[in-house]
């Protein structure tokens, strides 16, 4: 916790699931003069977010709840000169913000779906990082911060009904695995965090807002929480600085691979 104290935090994506889960183990870890920059589309959500952190944990950590859609390259282009000058020395970038639209297969995938799952998945994170890395070079030995990137099971290996969803997260495991390697020479660490099945809004935006479907995923499982993720981000960044948990891949006991998973009937 003491490595984390005075930490500049943002976490996209934190109106929901990981993300909000993500922001709140923060808090709790290291509740001394953190800064916690929060960013989604529904700043309303954000708000209460930003709300219940207070409650828990007090004064201690300072909460910017902003509103910023990754997939539009304005505003993230205008989000690092738009924070107060309290918030602009960010030390961790958490590239949570993610989505899935759909089981569709080709021919078949609505070209909408392909577009929001780029534009936010890959698009968005790359320009978030590129967006926020400049701050992290300026620091002493060629640069300093951590990049915590949220990948998926589904960029290792892509699973029919998921063509598009598994793309994009191949494509964040090729720009973080090559990133790491330009960034060598510096003290910015470079981390990928890979979940199995999780129960977030995840699947009830996957199915447009059917609940019953998005329940029907997580029936006879028992996936992992939000949390779950959240303590091994904050785990990360909270390593001794020479220490890089570069890749790392979690999965709920009882699912081994993808679409291997143990069901009770
Ligand atoms: P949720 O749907 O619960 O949360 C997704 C978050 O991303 C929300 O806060 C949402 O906020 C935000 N978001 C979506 N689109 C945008 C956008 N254009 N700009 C900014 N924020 C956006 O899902 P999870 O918590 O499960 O997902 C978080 C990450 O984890 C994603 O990258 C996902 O791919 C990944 N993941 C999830 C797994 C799972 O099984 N749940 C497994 C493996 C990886 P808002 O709508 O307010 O913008
Ligand atoms: C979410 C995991 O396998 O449901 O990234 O696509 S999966």
């Amino acid at each position: 916790a003491k490595r984390l104290e005075g930490k500049t935090i943002v976490v996209t994506g934190a109106s929901s699931g990981i993300g909000k889960s993500t922001a709140k183990e923060f808090a709790r870890t290291s509740p001394k003069n953190l800064k916690l920059i929060l960013t989604a589309r529904r700043i309303d959500t954000l708000k209460e977010v930003a709300a219940e952190i207070k409650q828990e944990v007090g004064d201690g950590v300072q909460v910017l709840p902003v509103k910023l859609d990754v997939s539009n390259p304005e505003e993230v282009n205008s989000f690092v000169s738009s924070l107060p000058e309290e918030f602009k020395e960010i030390d961790v970038l958490v590239n949570n913000a993610g989505l899935v639209k759909g089981v569709a297969q080709a021919p078949d995938i609505a070209a909408e779906d392909i577009k929001v799952m780029f534009d936010t998945n890959v698009t968005g994170l790359i320009n978030m990082t590129q967006a926020v890395l400049p701050i992290f070079k300026k620091r002493s030995d060629g640069g300093r911060g951590d990049i915590i990137n949220i990948g998926s099971i589904a960029g290792r290996e892509p699973y029919s009904g998921g063509s598009i969803y598994c793309a994009s997260k191949a494509a964040v495991r090729s720009f973080t695995d090559a990133m790491r390697k330009e960034l060598i020479a510096t003290r910015i660490r470079v981390i990928e965090i890979d979940p199995g099945q999780v129960e977030t809004e995840f699947s009830v935006v996957r199915f447009y807002g059917d609940k019953s479907k998005a329940d029907a995923v997580y029936k006879g499982v028992e996936p992992l929480t939000g949390d779950d993720i959240a303590e091994v981000v904050v785990f990360a960044a909270g390593r001794r600085e020479n220490v890089v948990i570069a890749d790392t891949l979690v999965f709920p006991s009882h699912q081994a691979a993808a679409g291997v998973m143990h069901r009770r009937s």
